[in-house]
């Protein structure tokens, strides 16, 4: 299914290519999510479910569950239907977060939004489509790996995206709409909900499909919550700090919604010094694994240090 075979050396001269990691982990998942979700009868949900699943993005999420499953052992085969499924959930939940009944965006990853081009009915329905498809995939694809564990990252998938996870988050945010007084504690909530779930379930579900010890799993989990949330705060920089080219969406919506975020609760200095403890936090979890955890300690860094 994949060639992992032949990619490029990733460490030279005792030092991590985080570039190089990137580049070829993204070309691998361009392919498995194109030929995931082939063109065929009824065209248009099809065509609508492939126009944003392939609009390309960092692909951070399948990369995060690729090398947590083979940091614990694992192979990229064994989570590469995971890891596919992760960003056609991810995908489907900026399709519907784009809606004008949610955030109401015309743009993403540089292009018009799904309901831009499709309407707003194929959109809900490719969103959906993708939704259910992503949990066929696992089930059906999944090589290599033992029934139970299949089972359980079916199981803590669907809790991440449901109302305990991404659903939950996005109905408390779209509550604290137009509210100035909204706490850290309700901020926090949010995006350790909306943000923070599904990538602890990527970077948890490779651990799971590795078959690592609920110790492993434990540490994974913990990694993930702090990359997740300083994922957030970075986001919330970025929407005042970078360019609509840069991000492939409109910026400066928060502000322009008077949100309560990050930066409006700390200032842009002290977020980013936050973030920074976050990331120092989440790579202290992987010491134990040692050399094997430099993807995960770099692409933690690269949470940070991005720009789009
Ligand atoms: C999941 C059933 C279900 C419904 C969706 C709309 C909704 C409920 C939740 C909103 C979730 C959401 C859009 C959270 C924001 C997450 C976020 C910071 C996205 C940006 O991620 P990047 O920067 O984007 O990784 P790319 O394009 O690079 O993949």
């Amino acid at each position: 299914m994949i060639a992992a075979d032949n990619l490029p050396e990733t460490t030279k001269d005792g030092k991590f290519d985080l570039l190089v990691y990137l580049q070829a982990r993204q070309k691998l998942c361009e392919a498995a999510l194109s030929q995931s979700v082939p063109q065929q009868y009824p065209d248009t949900i099809y065509e609508a479910m492939r126009y944003s699943l392939l609009a390309g993005g960092k692909r951070l999420r399948p990369i995060l569950c690729l090398a947590s499953c083979e940091m614990m052992g694992g192979t990229m085969e064994m989570a590469m239907p995971t890891a596919c499924a992760l960003e056609m959930i991810h995908t489907m939940s900026l399709i519907h977060d784009d809606l004008p009944a949610m955030d109401n965006d015309d743009y993403r990853r540089g292009k018009l939004t799904n309901h831009k081009v499709y309407g707003e009915d194929i959109a809900i329905l490719a969103g959906d489509g993708l939704l259910a498809y992503a949990f066929e995939y696992i089930a059906a694809q999944t090589e290599n790996v033992p029934a139970p564990r299949v089972l359980q990252v079916v199981a803590q998938l669907g809790r991440a995206v449901g109302a305990a996870g991404l659903v939950g988050g996005q109905v408390v945010d779209l509550e604290s709409e137009g509210k100035s007084d909204i706490s850290l504690e309700t901020l926090n909530f949010i995006h350790k909900h909306k943000t923070g779930a599904l990538l602890e379930v990527c970077v948890v579900s490779g651990g799971i499909l590795a078959g690592a010890t609920e110790q492993d799993l434990q540490r994974l989990s913990a990694y993930a919550q702090n990359i997740g949330l300083a994922f957030q705060i970075i986001d919330d920089i970025l929407d005042i700090t970078a360019t609509q080219e840069k991000l492939g969406k409109t910026v400066g919506k928060d502000q322009q919604a008077q949100k309560v975020t990050y930066p409006s609760l700390w200032g842009i200095e002290e977020s980013q010094k936050q973030a920074q403890q976050l990331i120092e936090k989440a790579c202290a979890q992987l010491e134990p694994f040692g050399e094997k955890a430099q993807p995960l300690l770099a692409l933690a860094h690269f949470i940070v240090n991005r720009d789009r």
